[in-house]
């Protein structure tokens, strides 16, 4: 079997996303997401420029040695545009080998060691009332776990804050600007999460994602503060590139924290993991180099009881999902999987066989990953610009993200 067919497909129902398809000689089809928000087209043409030459005619049986080819082969390692190509081409292989195999992708990575895959939803609002509301909403669909994210008062446009159990991560043409306050925030977060435990108990998961706005000793002070609110997780307390700070952290508060979305290689997190310093890896299948890489990660994770809870926000696409839920199902380390619903129009253009069952979502028992795409469909909606937000502080420093 040979790969005949490489293409890199960019359309936004919705929101933009990349996606490669692969076909082989025999006629097989295999998917890869490839979706950095606010950057797609830098890893569209890293693709299609510089990988996609290098696929034809190989043999998409070899997994490992195509994804040490493309990484160590490129001199340049590491970094998010070149981790999510990557990424895409070692989804879209093993999707075919799946396929192949006649199989769902999960028995090929050891087969399930669990009946679901147990996920969190996203309840925001602008006042705490909203937030409840929200949440109370996603416990009667059967949801067993909640991330609870509120408006600040004083503050206006905080990021991650909508009505309802979905937000769009980016907004189309240039990036929306708001003002932040780390003083405002620290007031209000700990009165959020004691405001849920107090009116809707204890007998849910409750996480809280900071996105990286504070300094370790801010962060250290919030984790103390909401010990007794019984967090399932504190997300990006402080920014990852710098893992001392986590270590910081740790000294001060017995919070769960979680980390990962925005690191793309085991080396950035080995740290974080074989020190302890986090109980959550959130590394994602489109932006730590693929199932491959995603499962060195998991594995290392595993050795120091640190478990896993991988990125699901909407700007990743369902293609990752699939692929997400097929590794959650079968690592012995599993800890809870991200889950916002995506739009209709994104569903109609990515069919899936994974769906939401009493709180946890099912891989389904389609051969591969069990994610198509409708190519003629996805051709209606053409790219559109789009950034994430800026935050800055009162005085017009940018403030850190
Ligand atoms: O593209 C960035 C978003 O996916 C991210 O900001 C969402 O923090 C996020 C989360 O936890 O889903
Ligand atoms: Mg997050």
């Amino acid at each position: 079997m040979a790969i005949a067919d490489a293409k890199v497909i960019v359309c936004s129902p919705g929101r933009n996303f990349v996606t490669l398809k692969l076909t082989t000689d025999d006629g097989l089809t295999g998917l890869g997401d490839a979706t950095l928000n606010g950057r797609e087209l830098a890893v569209a043409s890293y693709l299609t420029e510089h990988v996609l030459p290098l696929l034809q005619g190989r043999d998409p049986d070899r997994i490992e040695d195509t994804w040490q080819l493309l990484y160590k082969g490129a001199y340049w390692r590491r970094g998010p545009v070149t981790m999510t190509a990557i990424a895409a081409v070692d989804s879209a292989l093993w999707d075919i080998k799946a396929k192949a195999a006649g199989m769902p992708l999960y028995q090929l990575l050891g087969g399930r060691s669990r009946e679901g895959v147990l996920v969190y939803g996203h309840a925001s609002g602008e006042t705490i009332p909203d937030t409840l509301e929200a949440i109370e909403g996603l416990l009667q669909r059967g949801y067993r776990a909640v991330r609870a994210q509120s408006g600040v008062p004083g503050l206006s446009g905080v990021y991650g804050v909508t009505r309802g159990i979905s937000y769009e991560p980016a907004t189309a043409g240039l990036p929306q600007e708001s003002v932040w306050s780390t003083e405002a925030y620290l007031r209000h977060a700990p009165e959020l999460l004691a405001e849920v435990r107090s009116r809707l108990g204890f007998d849910f998961h409750l996480l809280h994602d900071v996105h990286h706005r504070l300094t370790p000793i801010e962060a250290a002070r919030l984790g103390k503060a909401v010990e007794d609110y019984g967090l399932f997780w504190l997300e990006d307390p402080v920014p990852a590139e710098h893992q001392d700070g986590y270590r910081l952290i740790r000294q001060h508060t017995t919070t769960p924290i979680a980390v990962g979305e925005v690191l793309n290689s085991v080396w950035d997190c080995e740290r974080l993991i074989s020190e302890q310093l986090i109980d959550y890896i959130r590394t994602s299948v489109v932006h730590a180099g693929g199932i491959s890489h995603l499962r060195k990660i998991f594995g290392l994770a595993e050795l120091y009881d640190v478990r896993t809870g991988s990125h699901g926000a909407t700007d990743l696409s369902p293609v990752c999902m699939s692929a997400a839920l097929h590794v959650d199902v079968s690592v012995p380390n599993f800890g809870i999987q991200e889950y916002m619903p995506h739009s209709a129009e994104t569903d109609e253009v990515f069919p899936h066989s994974y769906h939401f069952e009493d709180g946890h979502l099912q891989p389904g028992e389609e051969p591969g990953l069990g994610v198509e795409i409708d190519e003629e469909l996805a051709e209606r909606y053409p790219y559109r610009r789009a950034y994430l937000p800026v935050a800055r502080r009162g005085d017009g420093t940018v403030h850190s993200w």
